[in-house]
């Protein structure tokens, strides 16, 4: 409520759901920029900043400026949860980079140890954990692929982890819908028990590490190359291809594309 009266909204019985969402979005967008702005109303209270955004009430554990930091407390969390046998999961999203960190692939044998599906801790259950490689295809300037590991695809490290080897899928990062089906699958697997997965997402990093980096390392047609294969854009254009039912109009507009832009921008 603090929030709403801080952005000069309240919320009233009458609001319909989207009222609601929209204010939700304005709190969210609010929250945000205090916490960049070292404000209380912060997500963090201020003391975050920026990198170290998380809202512990909708279950989201933050982000870390130690690569790969987060991992093994993604995994405490998932082990938490399999000791309250709630039914739901973790999502711990990294770099490609953080991949080769220690504290990484130490959090993924953490997370595989065969007393979790044996027996030994009680009920047979896989530590509920979707592990995301977010492969942008470099870390600061060094590629995983041909020079600073000795494997093409990082879900290839999956493999070492479990007598079953844990489940791992390369998916297309670009393609939205890929993703979306991608994480379904493997939430199925972990409601199975059979959790820990492996999913690396192959995308894209078209700036530099940071405002310092010269990108020396890369040439102009492998970025516009990837450019082609943009998320958004693709998407767009597959939403454009796409029929929908009659009720909802049976098209999206190139009009009402351009009015979600609009939106998303401002
Ligand atoms: C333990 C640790 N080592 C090194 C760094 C310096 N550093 C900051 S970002 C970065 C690259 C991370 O690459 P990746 O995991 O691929 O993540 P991305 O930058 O693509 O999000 C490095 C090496 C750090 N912050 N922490």
């Amino acid at each position: 409520m603090e929030y709403l009266k801080a952005i000069g909204e309240k919320c009233s019985s009458s609001d319909s759901r989207e009222d609601l969402q929209e204010k939700a979005l304005k709190v969210h967008t609010y929250r945000m920029i205090a916490e960049l702005f070292g404000k209380a109303h912060g997500y963090c209270r201020g003391v975050g900043g920026g990198i170290h955004i998380a809202d512990f009430e909708l279950g989201h554990l933050g982000a870390n400026a130690i690569v790969g930091g987060h991992v093994p407390i993604a995994v405490g969390a998932a082990i938490s949860l399999r000791y309250k046998k709630q039914n739901s999961l973790v999502l711990c999203l990294a770099g490609d980079g953080a991949f080769s960190n220690g504290v990484v692939l130490e959090s993924l044998n953490l997370a595989s140890m065969a007393q979790f599906k044996n027996g030994l801790m009680d009920r047979k259950f896989g530590i509920p954990i979707i592990f995301g490689i977010v492969n942008n295809q470099y870390a600061m300037s060094g590629q995983e692929r041909g020079e600073i590991t000795g494997i093409d695809y990082l879900a290839r490290r999956a493999a070492g982890f479990d007598m079953d080897l844990m489940h791992a899928e390369v998916v297309d990062g670009m393609d939205i819908l890929a993703v979306r089906d991608s994480v379904k699958r493997a939430s199925l697997i972990i409601e199975k028990g059979e959790g820990p997965v492996l999913l690396e997402f192959m995308t894209y990093r078209y700036k530099g590490h940071s405002l310092s980096d010269p990108l020396t390392y890369r040439d102009r047609d492998e970025l516009d190359q990837w450019r082609k294969r943009d998320a958004i854009n693709t998407f767009e254009e597959k939403l454009a291809g796409t029929k929908f039912p009659a009720s909802q109009g049976g098209k999206i507009t190139s009009k009402e594309i351009e009015a979600l832009k609009k939106r998303v921008y401002e």
